[in-house]
């Protein structure tokens, strides 16, 4: 049996900028690009929040549901920071931590020896020394697995633990919509639904080949979670898929031509940011395009991702698929293993609340 804990700090962004400027204090601010030029919240605090103030939302928008928001540009490099101290004192507790972005990581305390072995004392350790030592406050859920973990993070958030006992996992999930599940996104969510599954406690009930006939090799993983099982170890090295630079242009770009004249800078952006890649094979190179109307599109193909000429054709492809306005272009590589290719083609997709997360 294994003691996961899953930790995430609350309104990260925004927890850093009242700490480096106290007087924020109960002021609602948001993290994010300017309400004058398309700008989108990337985070907000809680008093924010009760405005109806979310994350990917406009910034126009925010500005309109909470007209004294304060809005401050994104500090990435003092984000990272903070990150850092953070995650020195998860590796006091153990060395199996898997950080799955700035904010939150999964930490496996299986056998280790503080706090008598109790995962749950570690949990409350790390969230006090994380409030004295940095200053912010984190949410954490303990739990045998990985998915129970992250969920159980969300329930008392913020500044809160939950704590899923081996013994309370069965009642933990039955009421659990499918849709928490993890991996389940919005299509798998209609899907699931449009099979009448709703709550773990349903899809514990459904017809195992059904699953696999509508879900493929989704189905038997979804079925196991809605029982609690997770057998995912924790990864200390999160091994990165894809390294990509988009941009949302201030105004859109009625051309093709035009699209093609912002390709190299993106292009020498993305190359920039892969020079810490430099050991990883790179397998494809993807071109991703938003349109005015907000459809997108991805083309991609098998390339080393060097070649300029590559990011041309699929761009023009890309572009092409829509022949509209483009409000965003996004360059990027995948790396990967000799695997098959799937189909080179995605569907133009709708809509945009499926990307901004
Ligand atoms: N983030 C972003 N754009 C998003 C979502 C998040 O830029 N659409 C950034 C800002 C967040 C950070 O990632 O501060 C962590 O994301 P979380 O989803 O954990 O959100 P918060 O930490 O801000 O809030 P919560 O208290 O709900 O965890
Ligand atoms: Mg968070």
């Amino acid at each position: 049996m294994r003691k996961i804990i899953h930790v995430d700090c609350d309104c990260f962004y925004a927890a850093v900028e009242t700490l480096d400027n106290p007087r924020l204090q109960g002021v609602p601010i948001a993290v994010g690009g300017p309400a004058q030029s398309r700008g989108v919240i990337a985070t907000c605090n809680y008093e924010a929040r009760a405005f109806g103030v979310r994350s990917a939302m406009p910034s126009s928008q925010a500005r309109r549901l909470c007209p004294s928001l304060l809005i401050l540009p994104p500090r990435f490099d003092r984000y990272r920071a903070v990150s850092q101290q953070v995650q020195e004192i998860f590796r006091r507790y153990t060395d199996l931590v898997e950080p799955l972005s700035l904010d939150e990581a999964y930490l496996d305390v299986s056998g280790q020896p503080h706090c008598h072995g109790s995962a749950t004392r570690i949990a409350e350790d790390i969230r006090a020394a994380v409030k004295r030592e940095v200053g912010i406050t984190v949410s954490a859920g303990v739990a045998p697995n990985k998915f129970l973990a992250k969920i159980a993070s969300e329930w008392r958030k913020p500044d809160g633990l939950f704590v899923v006992r081996p013994e309370q996992v069965g009642d933990f999930v039955k009421t659990l919509p499918v849709r928490k599940l993890h991996g389940v996104g919005k299509v798998t969510a209609q899907k699931l639904e449009g099979m009448g599954l709703i709550t773990c406690a349903d899809l514990q009930l459904a017809d195992p080949e059904a699953l696999l006939r509508t879900l493929g090799s989704m189905g038997p993983y979804l079925r196991a979670l809605s029982f609690g099982v997770d057998d995912r170890p924790v990864q200390v090295e999160y091994e990165r898929k894809s390294v990509s630079v988009e941009h949302t242009f201030a105004r859109d770009l009625p051309t093709l031509d035009a699209c093609s004249l912002v390709l190299p800078a993106l292009f020498q952006q993305m190359r920039k940011r892969l020079q810490k890649h430099d050991t990883r094979l790179i397998r494809k190179a993807i071109v991703k395009v938003k349109f005015n109307d907000f459809t997108h599109t991805t083309r991609e193909c098998r390339s080393d991702g060097q070649a300029f000429d590559v990011y041309g054709s699929l761009l023009k492809e890309a572009f092409e698929r829509g022949n509209k306005p483009v409000r965003l272009i996004g360059v990027g590589v995948r790396f990967g293993e000799d695997e098959v290719i799937e189909t080179p083609w995605t569907q133009l997709a709708l809509p945009l609340g499926s990307i901004a997360a």
